[in-house]
């Protein structure tokens, strides 16, 4: 036993090793795997703790033997990658030569052009109606800043012409090329938005799920479909990039293929300088139980690998960190000789005789055509589980010293005469050094042999890519008169507004025509929300079925899982959640298919938790509900800070096609998601809903007649005053929002009856929607000085109303602030909200803590009367003592 870590009887290690070896040859890699796991559960029985790792040597995972042979022209593909690489980098270049300074990168595709390559010459294949395995396409998410290398490939593919590069970065007034991509911007091009690292990787993943969903519901049929995602090997420190990947793994997802560009280094220096970051993502991802595959070295290595009998060469790869490996490629052949060969006499003869230039060509994997064709095809064949191909290479390959290895690669936007020789001969582009300094762009003649080629592997592959289409079928989308029960009211019954959602949800998915297509969506929350009736009727997906009788079986509502299960059930992962949302929500375009989802969470948990994916969402143009449960500060009581949101509603509105609605009642929700349906599916507005719903049981009334428009507008006269005994009866007007409008409608009774003041009450579904209607009108009667000026909906609404305004919501004053632009000129407007952090109390108390409760919405219009001069300010003051309302009361923003 060697507990020093020397072999102390070397001769008995080569017995063994010989036998494995030979079993390896003679039986294969099967039978060598099962003595092996039968010979550590025969030692771990005794008790004898094996050595533990997740990793493999550092190098190749595929043996040179069993590479499958990549059938195409080698040089013919060199040569186009060659002339992509340098179109790539002509377009960053040009941009900032202007003197505009509009960045871009170019080392991070000189790194991973290869990877692409050989990707779009043999294995991306575009939509095609006529393909049987894959109709819709592979789905690529490609990393983001890699931009210019996919555009340089359109461009050669005579998709682009030079015009459209020289806008790169152009996008103001014209067709220009986003800096990454941006399906928004680029709609018929890019899919996915993947610049914010992480997010990309976490799609992915929530897309090959999706997908599986999908065919097993017999939406679309299981095909040989892909996803393949490029990454960073910084971004894995991404918590999104790492955080989902045990899903993968768990249902098998062998639609999956992640390539993670392992160049060494991110944007400040290397990932890991001290360590090896391909050695850690295996461990990561083979825990997680993926397929590994690691493209460590080129093919240049394997003649000195062939000769490392004694190890000395593996045991050298194994040990230098990626710090120094990265010092390989900055410093030289020279430098290597000396530091990386030169540690152990048995190197050093291993290369005697190869020149510092030898050394420097040694290739990694991830600059190997054969290799990383030989990766992509077993990723592409491997069964039950999901691949991670880890390949090595250097950032800001064939860059020299403007870049390559160097720590500020990740930067570079200009290159010196030195380095674009440098490059423009080590790529053999036909460009003259008198053309050089204004880095042209090259295209050969369209019939040269590079050309021919390039588009044939495209025609056997379906078509150029990325492609982006969109299915304009419309959806029979059900009438309002569908959801009856929800315009009739609840007559003396009390519910929550979550209650009336979940109802009309429940009939939604049972509709004749487009229910199936309906897909709820929940973070481990159902039970919260009173979702849990939907367990047995609609089951829960899981790709297993159910493997156990659930500890609740026979009852009414048991916990069933199943194969065909429509309820995507996510686990306590809002990010996930989204992201399976995000892939339903663009199922229009991804599947050709429109799906309908509705994701229903904590509202805290929301845009506050997943901001950058909901902003992606937008980009993505996804189309679906997401209801933000539990909502308003005061509404939901008990849970205190972390969980009262009072300000979903304004982040929901930094979000340009997001529509945002915060209603009160049954009637109000059937109307606005008919809407959304109709808006969405019938119209194709590429628009999603945001919908605020709430957990405090009070009546619904019936819909007034006429309110629908108003409703969907944003504002709408709920119920006005009645007539009070006063001669002259002074006049307010009340607005509120979610159950806050329950509050209002308390004021109204008490103006009425203790005060003999008039207030009418309007419900404010939207105050974001208003509040967009009326920049929009603002600012066209400022580009249209000589129309006669229009009015926004909501001035309109309330310029002949008598009275001042005020405004009550359980989100921040803000959300109100945001009518002050469109108040009718003579008007007061006081707003009331829930500034502040939340805290746990009664709802009563924290109304009142809040000040958004009926006696402060009491107080507020007196007040606002006292200020118009139509009441004594005794009247108010005598009321905010009756009422209790201390003047020294703790302000809760600043408490
Ligand atoms: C969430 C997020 N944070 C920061 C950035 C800025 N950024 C863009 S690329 C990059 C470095 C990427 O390194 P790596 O993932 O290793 O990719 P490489 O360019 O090396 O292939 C950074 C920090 C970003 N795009 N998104
Ligand atoms: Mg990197």
């Amino acid at each position: 036993m060697a507990s020093d870590g020397h072999d102390h009887d070397p001769s008995e290690t080569k017995e063994w090793l010989d036998s494995i070896e030979s079993v390896i040859r003679e039986e294969g890699i099967e039978r060598a795997r099962f003595l092996l796991e039968r010979l550590s559960e025969c030692a771990t029985r005794d008790g004898m703790p094996l050595p533990y790792t997740m990793t493999t040597p550092y190098r190749n995972t595929i043996p040179p033997n069993d590479e499958v042979k990549m059938p195409g022209d080698l040089f013919l593909e060199r040569r186009i990658r060659s002339l992509i690489r340098w179109n790539a980098l002509a377009m960053v270049v040009r941009a900032n030569q202007t003197g505009d300074d509009l960045g871009g990168h170019i080392a991070s595709f000189a790194s991973s052009a290869t990877l692409y390559d050989v990707g779009f010459n043999y294995f991306f294949r575009a939509p095609n109606k006529d393909s049987e395995k894959c109709p819709n396409g592979d789905l690529i998410y490609y990393q983001g800043h890699i931009a210019p290398g996919i555009y340089a490939r359109s461009f050669l593919e005579g998709r682009f012409d030079k015009e459209k590069l020289e806008n790169f970065r152009r996008e103001v007034g014209g067709e220009g090329l986003s800096s990454y991509p941006h399906p928004k911007l680029m709609p018929d091009y890019w899919q996915f938005p993947t610049v914010s690292m992480g997010l990309g990787p976490m799609q992915a993943i929530y897309q090959a799920h999706f997908m599986r969903y999908m065919s097993a519901r017999s939406l679309v049929p299981r095909l040989d479909r892909k996803v393949w995602a490029f990454l960073g090997d910084g971004e894995c420190d991404e918590p999104e990039t790492l955080g989902a990947i045990n899903l993968a793994g768990r249902e098998k997802l062998e639609n999956l293929i992640f390539v993670i560009n392992c160049n060494l280094q991110r944007l400040d220096g290397p990932v890991r300088g001290n360590g090896k970051i391909t050695q850690e993502l295996e461990g990561s991802f083979r825990g997680a139980g993926w397929n590994v595959i690691k493209v460590v070295w080129g093919r240049h290595w394997d003649p000195l690998l062939a000769q490392d009998k004694d190890g000395f060469l593996q045991k050298r790869m194994d040990e230098v960190v990626d710090g120094e490996f990265q010092n390989y490629k900055a410093k030289g052949g020279a430098y290597t000789k000396e530091h990386f060969f030169g540690k152990y006499p048995e190197l050093q003869d291993m290369i005697a005789g190869m020149k510092d230039e030898e050394i420097f060509n040694l290739n990694r994997g991830g600059h190997d055509p054969y290799k990383v064709y030989a990766a992509y095809r077993q990723a592409a064949g491997h069964k039950g589980q999901p691949t991670v191909i880890l390949a090595h290479t250097v950032k800001g390959y064939g860059m020299g010293d403007a870049a390559e290895g160097k720590n500020e690669a990740h930067s570079v936007k200009k290159l010196d005469m030195e380095s674009l020789k440098g490059f423009r001969d080590r790529f053999d582009i036909p460009i003259k050094d008198s053309e050089l300094e204004a880095v042209p762009y090259y295209r050969p003649p369209e019939d040269s042999p590079e050309m021919v080629y390039m588009r044939k592997r495209r025609e056997t592959l379906g078509g150029f890519m990325p492609v982006r289409t969109e299915n304009k079928t419309p959806l029979d989308v059900p009438e309002l008169s569908a959801f009856k029960s929800q315009l009739e009211g609840t007559g003396e019954r009390e519910i929550s507004s979550t209650m009336a959602f979940v109802r009309l949800l429940t009939s939604l998915v049972k509709d004749k025509n487009m229910g199936e297509r309906v897909v709820p969506i929940v973070p481990d929350e159902a039970r919260t929300f009173g979702m849990e009736g939907l367990f047995r009727q609609l089951g829960i997906y899981s790709s297993e079925g159910q493997l156990y009788e659930p500890v609740d079986f026979g009852q009414m509502m048991y916990y069933k899982e199943e194969k065909k299960g429509r309820i995507l059930e996510e686990g306590i992962n809002e990010a996930g959640a989204f992201s399976a949302w995000l892939s339903a929500a663009t199922a229009y375009s991804v599947y050709d298919k429109a799906m309908v989802p509705f994701y229903i969470f904590y509202s805290m948990f929301g845009f506050q938790r997943i901001g950058d994916l909901a902003w992606a969402a937008g980009d993505c143009q996804a189309q679906g509900f997401l209801m933000g449960a539990t909502a308003g500060r005061t509404t939901l009581n008990g849970e205190g800070l972390q969980h009262q949101d009072g300000h979903s509603h304004i982040l929901a509105n930094t979000i340009p096609n997001c529509v945002s609605y915060d209603p009160a009642f049954a009637f109000e929700i059937a109307v606005i998601i008919q809407d959304g349906l109709e808006r969405m599916y019938k119209n194709h507005e590429r628009v999603f809903y945001y919908i605020t719903v709430m957990n405090e049981s009070y009546k619904h009334p019936a819909m007034p007649k006429g309110a629908e428009e108003g409703i969907k507008k944003g504002l709408y006269l709920l119920k006005p005053a009645e007539k009070v005994k006063a001669k002259k009866p002074l006049h307010v007007q009340l607005l509120g929002s979610g159950t806050i409008l329950c509050e209002v409608l308390e004021a109204q009774t008490i103006l009425a009856n203790d005060f003999n003041i008039q207030a009418d009450v309007w419900s404010a579904t939207s105050i974001n929607e208003l509040t967009r209607e009326g920049r929009k009108v603002e600012r066209d009667n400022l580009l249209n000085s000589k129309k006669k000026p229009k009015s926004a909906y909501v001035t309109t609404c309330l310029e002949k109303t008598a009275g001042p305004v005020i405004c009550a919501t359980d989100y921040m004053k803000q959300y109100s602030e945001q009518l002050r632009a469109y108040m009718p000129t003579d008007k007061t407007f006081v707003t009331l909200g829930t500034d502040g952090f939340g805290r746990s109390d009664s709802r009563e108390n924290l109304r009142r803590f809040f000040e958004v409760d009926r006696q402060f919405v009491v107080l507020a219009a007196l007040s606002a009367l006292v200020k118009d001069g139509e009441l004594e300010a005794s009247v108010m003051q005598k009321a905010q003592k009756d009422f209790g309302i201390d003047p020294d009361k703790l302000d809760p923003l600043y408490h």
